[in-house]
């Protein structure tokens, strides 16, 4: 089966996403998703200048030597840039080759291991009690797990929060919107939400926190030590991951569950941290980490350590991937939760797909490939907007991590 064009489409329905779609002689068409936040043309252009053309002609059925191909064979290897657009030509080739099998994709990578996937919807609001009333609302709704954020008491806005409380999204500016961040109240307040917490929701759902990156290593202990009594489901993104190293110093001081790995491309990043069991949960996902093909290298590798996954789902990356996700989701046998923020409707409308939710859980549904399709006039009448992720300073004006 041979690909005979394939093509990059950016739509910008409430916010930009980047989709592959790759065409063959047989009829069948496959699509991945190619969004990076905040960078979204560059990848684009990556796809157009410099994949795409040396795809043509390729046979569509041979995924793993087109990911070799396309890894190796750049030199250059690994970086979002790069990955994302790997991801995007690996996800789309699944989704051909379910299509032709006539197979929903999680068939194909196994069956199901589970009858549904348990997601994490995201509650958040400026005072403790605002938050958990939006919990409540998700508990309403059938969730199991709920990530709570809330604002820090002095600053005017905090990472999480959001005026539109269905669907956050960071990249709010053409240029970098500048927020300031104090990590001592934070310390001293993210306990409290959760103490609130369990008092009011009880202890039967999941709860879940972002620490976004903002700690250093030994504030990054404290909190965890600070949050025991709460039981949290897991901390994310305690402190900056580069440094894996930097886990040890948390894990010596905390049974408070860790995950990491949104920012990943690669198993390289994750290595380290599953191989000395550092964390509990690798958050990384089909189009930042070499699709459902470097997905299942890092998922496997995890596995034999007893770290769980934990996709990342926020509004940014697109159905396509969501689809994908959920597929390999259903399929991975150390499944651990599925972030899903959902997406405005006019997102929905530009991207039809077969999953679903019911209570608690997603199901990628039965349709052939991973189930989500463009509608291309649609999209179409949603051009390109510049959006740029926001950076972080101290009250002394020093940059610190977003
Ligand atoms: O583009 C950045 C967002 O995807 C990120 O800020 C969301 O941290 C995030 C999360 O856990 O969903
Ligand atoms: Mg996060």
């Amino acid at each position: 089966m041979k690909i005979t064009s394939a093509r990059v489409i950016v739509t910008s329905p409430g916010r930009n996403f980047v989709t592959l779609k790759i065409e063959t002689d047989q009829g069948l068409y496959g699509l991945g998703d190619a969004t990076l936040n905040g960078r979204e043309l560059s990848v684009a252009s990556y796809l157009t200048d410099h994949v795409i053309p040396t795809l043509i002609g390729r046979d569509a059925q041979r995924i793993e030597d087109i990911w070799q191909y396309l890894y190796k064979g750049a030199y250059w290897r690994r970086g979002p840039v790069t990955m994302s657009a790997v991801s995007a030509v690996d996800t789309a080739l699944w989704d051909i080759k379910a299509k032709q099998a006539g197979l929903p994709l999680y068939q194909l990578l196994g069956g199901a291991c589970r009858d549904g996937v348990m997601v994490y919807g995201h509650a958040n609001g400026e005072t403790i009690d605002e938050t958990l009333a939006e919990a409540q609302g998700y508990l309403d709704r059938g969730y199991l797990a709920i990530r709570l954020q809330t604002g820090v008491p002095g600053l005017k806005s905090t990472y999480g929060v959001s005026g539109d409380k269905m669907f956050y999204e960071p990249a709010d500016g053409a240029n970098p919107t500048e927020h300031v961040w104090a990590t001592a109240p934070y310390q001293r307040s993210a306990p409290d939400l959760f103490a609130a917490a369990r008092q009011n929701l009880g202890w039967d759902v999941h709860l879940l926190h972002d620490a976004h990156h903002r700690l250093t290593p030994i504030e990054a202990a404290r909190l965890g030590k600070d949050l025991e009594p709460y039981r949290l489901f897991w901390l994310e993104d305690a402190t900056p991951a580069e440094n894996p190293e930097a886990f040890r110093l948390i894990r010596r001081h905390t049974t408070t569950p860790l995950a990491v790995g949104e920012v990943f491309n690669s198993i390289h990043d994750a290595r380290t941290l599953i191989q000395e069991q550092l964390i509990d949960y690798i958050r990384s996902t089909v189009v930042h980490a070499g699709g459902i093909t470097g997905l299942r290298r890092i998922a496997s590798l995890a596995d034999l350590y007893g770290v769980k996954t934990g996709c990342h789902g926020a509004t940014d990356l697109s159905p396509i991937c969501m689809g994908a996700a959920l597929h390999f989701d259903l399929s991975v046998p150390n499944f651990g939760v599925q972030e899903y923020m959902r997406h405005s409707e006019a997102t929905d409308a530009v991207f039809p797909h077969a999953y679903r939710f019911d209570a608690g859980r997603l199901h990628p549904g039965e349709a052939p490939g991973h189930g989500v399709d463009i509608d291309e006039d649609l999209a179409a009448q949603y051009p390109y907007e510049r959006r740029s992720l926001p950076v972080n300073r101290l009250e002394d004006g020093t940059i610190h991590d977003w």
